[in-house]
């Protein structure tokens, strides 16, 4: 069967699944949120990655209806962690430009989070590069998103090509750092002279700023003297299935 086939399928077999990693406060370690990453259970190859089949659904357009399970998923899986008492944590949800460009992206946001508890508890994040397509249409959409109590996350910052100007309108709460800088902050004084600039043009913005792909304490010591807000990475956690995300944050 051709891999669109096989993914069709696995959509009406309800093979896809959520796991969930955390973002933590740098400084305290507290979970403050978590982000939604799809894999597929797929019953012969195991979990596969969503490297292996996003740009697939989203050149088919079968993102549109992929994209609108993961929001429904993530606002039950929400919804039960409301119901076990306590504050949960926010949950984020990524949202691919297939999705955001349709006129009814908003309703169909809406229609998702209806699935959930109320007040709602999801936002979306969205890759900086793919933001920037139409802008004006996007940011229309993106405040009556915000109207609704969506936080918008940047994802992937400083890997694209946004101008500031751009930056500067966007109703965007979150700014993520690319893991790429990360990575090499430790090693090459330009890599850490970046991601300081981050820090500090999403704190101008008053954004809070994530540092993705963390996954020493050095590189954690050193982004809190940066004055980075929170982080996420394999040093606080691989993404987790429902179960054990829930252990770790204790409900
Ligand atoms: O989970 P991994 O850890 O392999 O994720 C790789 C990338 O796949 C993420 O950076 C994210 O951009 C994308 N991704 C994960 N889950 C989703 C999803 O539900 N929808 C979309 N559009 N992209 C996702
Ligand atoms: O594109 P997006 O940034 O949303 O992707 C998250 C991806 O990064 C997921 O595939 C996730 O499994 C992976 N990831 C999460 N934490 C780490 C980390 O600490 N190191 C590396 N190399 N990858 C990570
Ligand atoms: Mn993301
Ligand atoms: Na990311």
């Amino acid at each position: 069967l051709a891999l669109e086939n096989k993914l069709r399928r696995a959509l009406e077999r309800d093979e896809f699944v959520l796991h969930y990693q955390p973002k933590v406060n740098i400084a305290t370690r507290r979970i403050v949120a978590l982000e939604a990453l799809i894999r597929w259970n797929s019953p012969g190859e195991g979990l596969v990655p969503p490297m292996k089949f996003i740009p697939l659904m989203e050149e088919t357009g079968l993102i549109l209806e992929v994209g609108a399970w993961a929001l429904r998923q993530a606002a039950l899986d929400h919804q039960r962690w409301v119901q076990r008492g306590g504050t949960a944590p926010r949950l984020a949800v990524n949202v691919s430009a297939v999705q955001l460009r349709k006129p009814d992206f908003v309703a169909t946001v809406q229609a998702a989070l209806a699935c959930g508890a109320e007040p709602h508890g999801i936002d979306i994040e969205i890759t900086e590069s793919l933001i920037m397509e139409d802008i004006e249409a996007t940011i229309g959409k993106l405040h009556a998103l915000r109207a609704r109590g969506v936080e918008l996350a940047i994802d992937d910052f400083g890997t694209g090509y946004s101008s500031l100007a751009y930056l500067a309108r966007l109703p965007a709460q979150i700014l993520k750092i690319d893991r790429a800088f990360v990575k090499t902050m430790l090693d090459e004084p330009n890599s850490l002279l970046l991601v300081s600039t981050m820090v500090s043009l999403a704190h101008s913005l008053r954004m809070t700023v994530v540092a993705e792909g963390v996954e020493t304490e050095a590189q954690a010591s050193q982004l809190l003297q940066l004055g980075c807000d929170q982080m996420q990475g394999y040093l606080v956690s691989r993404p987790l299935p429902f179960d054990e995300v829930t252990a770790l944050f204790g409900r």
